[in-house]
């Protein structure tokens, strides 16, 4: 068995590349330098960050009209698995996978576990899904899974996630997120108090069953499938639950699940003073969980959050944020997406290590607002292309990873295998 791209290709694209990518890298580090700023340090920095890929993501999404499936689909969490290998080989920004039950299913999480190491992946935390019925299943999830009104369903929820923490142990996760779509559609569906109770009575079972060292990473989101209203809607909701369950309990933060023009970079600073933030679901969005490709719409958003989790480390912090992506591709490969997304991501954490963070608590104290947000927008606006493309280099990956990747016609190389998707109605969200 051989990594899905050919290493001699990537080595001869880079070698076509490589003299521009360090005459660039050694520009940048003379810039840097003349802020105070060591560029070989931030580099190290930035290869020490990964986002992990939702395995769901490798797969076209779709939106409740139409689902437009691409070439050479996976079939299931090997193929999904292979594409993240590509991603990971390429890109160098993706070192873990986040899998979801049952979507990923398999009868041998053992061999799972060897083709990731294969690929060099590892696996991030197990996502839960009590908000679509399985075939087969005894109760429907229609009105809601641990905050339904009857016990039996609540019992199934609860028994459902306490499967995921068992799939989770055997390939090495170390936490477990909930979302739930519970929620309402109509003023007076639900009684609000006693569905949170429900909802926090079949959450502390799952909590009891949990390992010593994992977590549990609470998802907020304003609505959808509930459009009225939803059980746990924001990080209020979030928060009070987490601080209920205790120490392992945390809110994870996704990116869409907010109205329009929240300040989610508010929202993190809040949490990360409550010690319960657990993470991220990276995407952009402009309208609501839109799912769109992470900074492809509002680059600044990200950086602000980056701003405040690389403040926060740097003032003491103890904290360990998981980041994942968490995207719907509707009209380009999931695997380009993927790959400029983390990449994306990267260099919004890169850029948030250059603030001058010494000039902006002193613009801070003085009240001045002017030199303030200058100072944010220097490091944002500072290119740095050649320091992500030189980590891509030096840890064998490739300068160019989508261009590497059309060159290298995986996707028609998959679909000789991979049978056409089906399309047609509502897809996943
Ligand atoms: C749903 O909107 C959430 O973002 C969840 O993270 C969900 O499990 C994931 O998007 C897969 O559908
Ligand atoms: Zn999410
Ligand atoms: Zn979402
Ligand atoms: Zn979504």
């Amino acid at each position: 068995m051989t990594l899905p791209i050919d290493a001699t290709l990537i080595a001869a694209r880079n070698d076509a590349e490589q003299r521009a990518v360090r005459s660039d890298y050694a520009h940048l580090g003379e810039q840097l330098e003349r802020r105070g700023i060591q560029i070989d340090q931030v580099r190290e920095q930035v290869a020490r960050f990964g986002v992990a890929i939702p395995s769901w993501g490798v797969g076209t999404g779709g939106t409740r009209f139409a689902r437009f499936p691409g070439q050479g689909e996976p079939r299931h969490v090997f193929d999904k698995l292979q594409d993240c290998g590509v991603i990971q080989q390429l890109a160098r920004a993706t070192p873990t996978v986040s899998l979801h039950i049952p979507w990923d299913k398999c009868s041998d999480w053992g061999e799972l576990r060897e083709a990731a190491g294969f690929h060099g992946l590892g696996f991030d935390a197990i996502n839960s899904n009590t908000f679509s019925d399985q075939p087969g299943q005894a109760h429907s999830y229609k009105f809601g899974s641990l905050s339904h009104t009857d016990a039996a369903t609540r019992a199934q929820a609860v028994e459902h996630n306490l499967e995921c923490i068992e799939i989770g142990q055997q390939i090495g996760s170390k936490a477990l997120t909930v979302w739930v779509g519970d929620g309402s559609n109509f003023p007076g569906q639900q009684h609000f108090r006693r569905a949170f109770d429900r909802y926090l009575e079949s959450a502390r079972q799952i909590y009891a069953a949990l390992p010593g060292d994992w977590r549990m990473m609470l998802e907020h989101k304003i609505c959808e499938p509930a459009f009225y209203s939803t059980v746990i809607q924001d990080w209020g909701s979030s928060l009070m639950a987490a601080q209920l369950l205790g120490p392992k309990a945390q809110c994870l933060v996704d990116l869409g699940h907010h109205a329009p023009n929240v300040n989610i970079e508010l929202i993190l600073a809040r949490l990360l003073s409550a010690d319960k933030l657990a993470g991220f679901h990276f995407n952009d969005s402009k309208y609501g969980d839109d799912d769109l490709d992470a900074g492809s719409v509002s680059p600044y958003r990200l950086f602000l959050v980056f701003n405040e989790l690389v403040a926060a480390a740097k003032e003491g912090l103890a904290f360990d944020p998981a980041y994942m992506l968490d995207q719907s591709h509707n009209v380009t490969d999931p695997i380009e997406s993927l790959m400029t997304s983390a990449i994306q991501v990267q260099r919004s954490y890169a850029q948030a290590l250059l603030v001058d963070r010494a000039a902006l608590d002193a613009a801070q104290e003085a009240n001045d607002a002017l030199t303030a947000t200058h100072l944010l927008k220097q490091a944002f606006q500072t290119d740095v292309t050649p320091l992500l493309q030189r980590v891509r280099l030096d840890g064998g990956g490739a300068i160019d990873p989508v261009a590497t990747y059309r060159a290298s016609g995986y996707r028609n190389r998959v679909a000789q295998t991979r049978p056409a998707a089906a399309g047609g109605g509502g897809g996943i969200v």
